[in-house]
């Protein structure tokens, strides 16, 4: 059976998930601290705790909204929820969600699932009704019988998701198998207003020890990769938090409507020409069939050449989009809300570069031989990612670093703009990392490089100087 249909694992001891050593050590500290919190919190312990890790994205940036594949691996550092059910007399129809860190205070939600997440006004315990929503929508499709409201929490976006909706489902007695649990919590993370495509989720769920893993969606999969040995992925992170919630309607909810404004242009120019067949493409990946023939008739295969063709470099009005479209942007949107907030402050949109990012990232990973992974594959394939990613994305990165498996080293830089993270790159470089690229969605986000294991104390005390 492959390992995504198996269920979540459920573990009574720390050491097959946190090995033995130092990190066992940090581990049984943080948990007995959530033990306590829990207690001081609820007045009971908790029943049982989930743990989601991060993850850091090696190849495939902001595509896999677009329906392609990606490369991500998971990172030590996790998000732990514990949990406990309460009994039925002492249910007071509210979902309780404390923190350990006391800069996120304790949010109260009522225990409907069907509740609308208030996204005007953000609060990190959105993170947990995200995951609670899910599992009840996912529950009654399933014919699980739930009725009572569960508590607790930490923080962090899809790991925070992940941990939760496992969290109650374990508080719920109940398991199913990763790549359902990895489709709900994509699902149901859509809930705090951001149009994720999958990806954290998928390989919070699906990750597997010492290998990246390729992500295949609609439907989710994940296929095993070993890396190349001898290299460390050195993980530039952000200090600075990315307000990926707050900022949707101009960042990344933006960059999913102009891939979807960018693919209907195209399918039109390509002949597309029934309004049917427009209402169904949701994605570029629905009209690269579209690209490959017209590229065809020119002895190629890249759709990119279509874009040339067809989507002109200069922004586009929205007039201009519905002149071709014949339908109102609005309309084109449906209803979803997070969209026509993109539409609210959106002047004009750049579907020529969207396009030609989202076609050349998805070739570059597709060129990859994966069951041969080789240094030089990866590399290459990071450093041109890292091109596109800047100019058709313009990501803003601050760096901070850290390292090997258990080392935090942290450091920071002032690069405040894409002219600037190319220097950094170049300075990755020039201390010799093979390859240096942004990670994740950007604007605040991280960076990922690789370096020769032997050189890694070097080059990161080389980068602090
Ligand atoms: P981060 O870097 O975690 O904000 C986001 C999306 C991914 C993916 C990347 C860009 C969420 C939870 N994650 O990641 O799905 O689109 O951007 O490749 O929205």
């Amino acid at each position: 059976m492959d390992h995504d249909e198996l269920p979540i694992p459920i573990y009574s001891s720390l050491e097959p998930v946190y090995g033995e050593g130092p990190q066992l050590e940090e581990a049984k500290l943080r948990f007995e601290n959530l033990k306590s919190k829990f207690l001081e919190v609820f007045g009971h312990p908790p029943e049982v705790f989930a743990r989601s890790p991060g993850r850091v994205n090696l190849i495939g940036e902001h595509i896999d909204y677009e329906g392609y594949s990606v490369l991500p691996m998971v990172i030590r550092q996790d998000t732990i929820v514990a949990i406990r059910k309460r009994d039925k007399e002492e249910a007071e129809k509210v979902l309780q969600i404390a923190n350990i860190n006391d800069k996120y205070t304790t949010c109260t939600y009522p225990a409907d699932p069907n509740q609308t997440i208030d996204l005007k006004k953000h609060k990190w315990g959105h993170y947990f009704v995200c995951g609670y929503k899910g599992y009840y929508e996912y529950a009654k499709s399933k014919g699980v019988d739930v009725s009572v409201p569960v508590g607790s929490g930490l923080s962090s976006s899809a790991a925070f998701v992940c941990s939760s909706t496992i969290a109650i489902m374990a508080a719920f007695d109940v398991n199913f198998p990763k790549k359902e649990i990895a489709q709900v919590t994509c699902d149901c993370e859509q809930h705090i207003g951001t149009q994720s495509g999958g990806m954290d989720q998928a390989i919070s769920v699906m990750a597997k020890n010492g290998f990246a893993e390729l992500i295949d969606f609609n439907p989710i999969r994940a296929t095993d990769v070993k890396l190349p040995t001898g290299g460390t992925f050195v993980i530039a992170h952000s200090l600075a938090e990315s307000q990926k919630t707050v900022t949707a309607a101009t960042n990344y909810n933006n960059r999913v409507v102009e891939c979807l404004l960018a693919a209907i242009v195209l399918g039109i120019k390509l002949g597309m020409k029934s309004q049917e067949a427009m209402a169904k493409v949701k994605t570029l990946s629905d009209v690269e069939g579209l690209c490959v023939e017209f590229a065809k008739a020119r002895s190629s295969k890249d759709p990119v050449l279509a874009v040339k063709e067809y989507l002109k470099v200069e922004p586009y009005t929205a007039e201009e989009i519905e002149k071709i479209t014949g339908k109102d942007l609005a309309s084109i949107l449906g209803d979803n809300p997070t969209s026509l907030d993109v539409l609210k402050v959106a002047k004009r949109f750049k579907l020529h570069q969207r396009a030609a990012h989202v076609y050349s990232e998805a070739n570059r990973l597709s060129r990859i031989p994966w069951f041969q992974t080789s240094g030089t594959m990866i590399t290459v394939s990071l450093s041109a990612s890292i091109c596109y990613t800047r100019s058709s994305f313009q990501c803003t990165v601050i760096i901070l670093c850290f390292y090997g498996e258990f080392t935090w080293l942290s450091f920071r830089f002032c690069v405040s703009s894409c002219p600037e993270l190319e220097e950094l790159v170049k300075v990755c470089r020039k201390n010799g990392a093979l390859g240096a690229r942004l990670t994740g969605a950007g604007w605040g986000g991280c960076a990922v490089a690789l370096v020769k294991e032997s050189i890694v104390p070097r080059f990161i005390s080389e980068l602090t100087v």
